[in-house]
Formats: structure tokens, sequence, C-alpha cells
């Protein structure tokens, strides 16, 4: 397993961990293929009962890293944005739906752009008292992806999914509780403990009961996650086409405000 995610056992609850706090765990291709592993490793083992998704340092994910998304724009062969997200975020989406154990986000700080779509895609958030939830992707011209756009909704309504969406307003932890996003906010000193103990809770349940809540509560909320995905991948390639995004990402990579021209 690669050091840019961590995985360590803790009894029947695996704690899979982001591991570029000094970006915060922004996401790169390296990145997303560790954690496609890990949650398949911890899909095929029975004597895991609850998974807990974090991010070491001071930061859950600031989202798809930016530097190495230009990279990935101006290569000889560019990889076109649709074909990212499937190949990538759509699948760790797929697989966090899908296993049947609880997983749980840890939200230990800033959860910002995919960062917070695979976040909102977990059955469960915790979060420490001075995390912080943006959605970010309006600030670069972008759409909602990795499921956000099927997630924020279901999890805070219509209106005020699309409040957060266009306006990328950062959202402290007891507001995300408040209209639905997080489960439970701890005092930032005792997450990581808290964060054990609430997994454990739902590690100790019947596997079965589990297993089989989550595909019902599925099939009756989620019934199109797969088509959904595909679509919301393609919306993004179409926004991703137009000068705003390029504005946005070269207006966060020089730290100045973007300059978004009529349409
Ligand atoms: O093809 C596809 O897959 C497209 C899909 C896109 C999905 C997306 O996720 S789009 C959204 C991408 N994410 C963002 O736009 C968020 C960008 N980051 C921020 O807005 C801010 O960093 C935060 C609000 C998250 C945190 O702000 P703050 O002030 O606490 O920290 P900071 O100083 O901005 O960041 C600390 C470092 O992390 C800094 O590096 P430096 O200057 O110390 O060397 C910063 O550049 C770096 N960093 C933060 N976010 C990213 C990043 N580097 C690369 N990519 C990032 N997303």
């Amino acid at each position: 397993m690669s050091e840019v995610v961590l995985t360590e056992r803790h009894g029947n609850v695996l704690s899979i961990r982001l591991n570029r706090p000094d970006k915060l765990n922004a996401l790169n291709d390296e990145m997303t293929e560790a954690l496609i592993a890990a949650l398949e490793e911890a899909k095929a083992d029975s004597a895991i009962r609850a998974i807990v998704f974090g991010g070491v340092g001071r930061g859950f994910s600031a989202g798809q890293d930016l530097e190495a998304f230009v990279r990935m724009q101006t290569a000889t062969e560019p990889v076109s944005v649709a074909d990212h997200l499937k190949r990538g975020y759509n699948v760790v989406v797929t697989q966090i739906r899908t296993i049947e154990k609880p997983v749980i986000a840890a939200l230990n700080g800033i959860a910002a752009g995919v960062g917070l779509s695979l976040a909102l895609a977990c059955d469960l958030r915790i979060a420490a008292d001075d995390a912080v939830l943006t959605l970010g992707f309006s600030k670069i011209g972008l759409i909602p992806d990795g499921g956000a756009s099927l997630m924020l909704p279901i999890l805070a309504g219509l209106g005020r999914g699309l409040e957060l969406a266009w306006s990328s307003d950062k959202l402290d932890a007891h507001e995300a509780q408040r209209i639905g996003l997080v489960n439970k906010v701890v005092p930032a000193a005792s997450f990581e403990a808290e964060t054990l103990a609430y997994a454990q809770k739902f590690a100790s349940i019947s596997p079965v009961a589990v297993g089989l809540t989550k595909h019902a509560f599925n099939r009756s909320m989620l019934p199109h996650l797969k088509a959904w995905l595909g679509e919301e991948a393609d919306l993004q390639q179409e926004a991703s086409q137009g000068p705003d995004l390029r504005e946005g990402v070269q207006a966060f990579l020089q730290k100045r405000k973007p300059e978004f021209a009529a349409r």
C-alpha cells in the first residue's frame, strides 16, 4: 500500500487516512488508486466490521489536486474530465455505497471539492468541532461531482443544496450538523478517540442487519446512482470546456480572486 493512503486496524475497525497533509490531502491519481485498493481490501476482509475514512493533519481533503489537474489537462494526451471522474472518484463513491459495512467519514478539518463529495457518499459523518465544509466547485467554474449533486440535495434539501453548491460558503461543523450534512460533532481534542468509539458502536451490530439495511436504503434513495454518476461526469465535462475552469484554477494557484466573464 502506498504511503499517500495509510491504513490501520483497531480491532474490527479499519482506519483509512489520506496522507498528503502539506497539501491538505488534495487528491491526485496515486491517492485515488491507493484509496480504491484500500476499500477493496476492506470489502473482502470479513473481520473488518466498520471503516473510518479520514485525513492526516489539519485537513480531511481539499478535493482534486489542482496542480495535478493542470498537468493532466496540459499533457500531450490530456485525459478528459469525464473519463477522469469515471475512472477515479466515481469508482470510490460506488465502492463506499456498495460495501456492506458502515463507512464513516471522519472530518478532522477542512473538507472541500471532491473531498467533501467523498465524505457525503459515506454512510455517516463525524466532525471535529473545528472542521469546515465547503463545496468549492463553483469557485473554479465546475459543478459538484463525485456524487455530490445527488447526495447534497438528499442530505440538505434542494434549496439549501443549491445555495451551498453555488455559493461555496464555508460551513462550520455545528452548522453542517444542523442542516444534516454531519451526524455528530465532537471536540477536536478528543476527535480520534470519539471517532473510534463511534465506529465501534456500529461495528458491533449484526453484519446482516448492517449490510441489508444499507442495501435497502441504497435501493430506496439511490436507485439510479450508477447512471447518475455517469451523467454528472458528462455535465462536468461540459462545464470544463468553457473558460471559467481555466480562470478559476489559475486564480487559485496564483492566490487571487477569479474573474468570470458573462456567458
Ligand atoms: O477531472 C477531475 O477530476 C475534475 C474534478 C474536480 C473535483 C474537485 O475537487 S474541484 C475542487 C478542487 N478543490 C478546490 O478548489 C479547493 C482549493 N483549495 C482551497 O480553496 C483552500 O486551500 C481551502 C479552502 C481548501 C483551505 O484553505 P486554507 O487557507 O486553510 O489553506 P491553503 O493555504 O489554501 O492551502 C494549504 C496548502 O494546500 C497550499 O499549499 P502551499 O501554498 O502551502 O504550498 C495550497 O496551495 C494547497 N492546496 C489546497 N488545496 C489544494 C492545494 N493544492 C492543490 N490542489 C488543491 N485542491
